[in-house]
């Protein structure tokens, strides 16, 4: 059994775990989760909530990024990353993940921080990339010749500073050296691969504790005007049928072949059957007739704040 890494493809902290995990040629299985509904499975092994996490085989949790890059480094060192100075690669990382990230956020999503405007931030946050660049322009990497923990730890970080104004950066003095040491990551074959599947789902994990139904857009659409879901199966209602037909992760494939394989464009409602008991619903696991296979089925109106998550639905 491989380690189980919890992640989201965007997040700079999984990207960068990500990385030293491929360098170090580590499998993992990969769970991509939703930051909007995290499944109880993250939570249990990491209560904070943040990805990434990495669950070991013996129970061992990490839940910094940086200690799933240590791990996985000393599993494997292939570019020799953790040869650079310690103390020198702490302070650079520290100051990524303080001053840097709060100045970054703050310029990047300035709607979240009410009362501050972005510019101020965005120059602070430059004052500390002229500082990397001057690093960089006397050798190609932080810590001179050779690629380091710190460069991988960090570069996923200038690159959400540079997504965020591509036009204002590229304009920028002062910052070529640092420009190249960018464009050099954003080439490399160790982003595309974290950037793309089995490294980066596109698609969340399915729990198996939670629920799984599949909808059209249109009576879903009408739910959100209702207040609640009262569609059985395709084309019959819940006052028809009696309950509310759903599935269990693992049966979500076949369920689409059996009743939803002729339909281009399909909404998957993610359950979570503790919302459902706190609304007095009940669901029980049922047989099908013909096969016997136990299926959960829900008896009552399935209420719009049950629903976690909703999806497009793609195999
Ligand atoms: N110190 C943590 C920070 C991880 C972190 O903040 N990740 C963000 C995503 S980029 C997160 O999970 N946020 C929780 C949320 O948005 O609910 C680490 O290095 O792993």
């Amino acid at each position: 059994m491989p380690p189980v890494l919890y992640s989201f493809r965007r997040c700079p902290y999984a990207m960068r775990a990500r990385l030293a995990l491929a360098v170090a040629g580590q499998a993992v299985e990969l769970r991509e989760v939703s930051l909007r509904a995290k499944p109880p499975e993250l939570l249990e092994a990491s209560a904070k909530g943040t990805v990434p996490v990495l669950v070991l085989p013996d129970g061992t949790v990490m839940e910094e990024s940086l200690a799933i890059m240590r791990w996985a480094l000393e599993q494997a060192d292939p570019q020799g990353w953790l040869q650079a100075e310690p103390a020198e690669t702490e302070a650079l990382i520290a100051e990524n993940d303080g001053p840097f990230k709060h100045h970054l956020d703050r310029f990047k999503y300035p709607d979240r921080y009410p009362g501050e405007t972005s510019a101020p931030h965005r120059r602070a946050a430059l004052a500390i990339l002229q500082r990397w660049n001057q690093r960089l322009a006397g050798g190609d990497w932080l810590l001179g010749a050779h690629a380091s923990l710190a460069d991988w730890a960090l570069l996923p970080f200038v690159r959400q500073f540079c997504l965020a104004d591509p036009d204002g950066f590229a304009a920028e003095p002062a910052l070529d050296a640092l420009r190249a040491w960018l464009a050099g990551f954003e080439h490399s074959e160790l982003l595309q691969q974290v950037m793309e599947s089995p490294w980066a789902e596109r698609r969340c994990w399915r729990s198996p504790r939670w629920l799984y139904h599949l909808a059209l857009p249109s009576d879903w659409q009408q739910a959100r005007q209702l207040g609640d879901y009262r569609i059985s199966t395709r084309g019959q209602s819940l006052e028809q049928v009696g309950f509310i037909h759903a599935s269990y992760a693992h049966q979500l494939e076949a369920t689409h072949q059996r009743f939803y394989a002729d339909v281009s464009d399909l909404r998957l409602l993610v359950i979570d059957p503790d919302r459902l008991a706190a609304h007095g619903v009940a669901v029980r696991a049922e047989s099908a007739p013909c096969s016997g296979e136990l299926f959960p089925h829900l008896f009552g109106p399935l209420p719009l704040d049950a629903v976690c998550l909703v999806e497009c639905y793609s195999r």
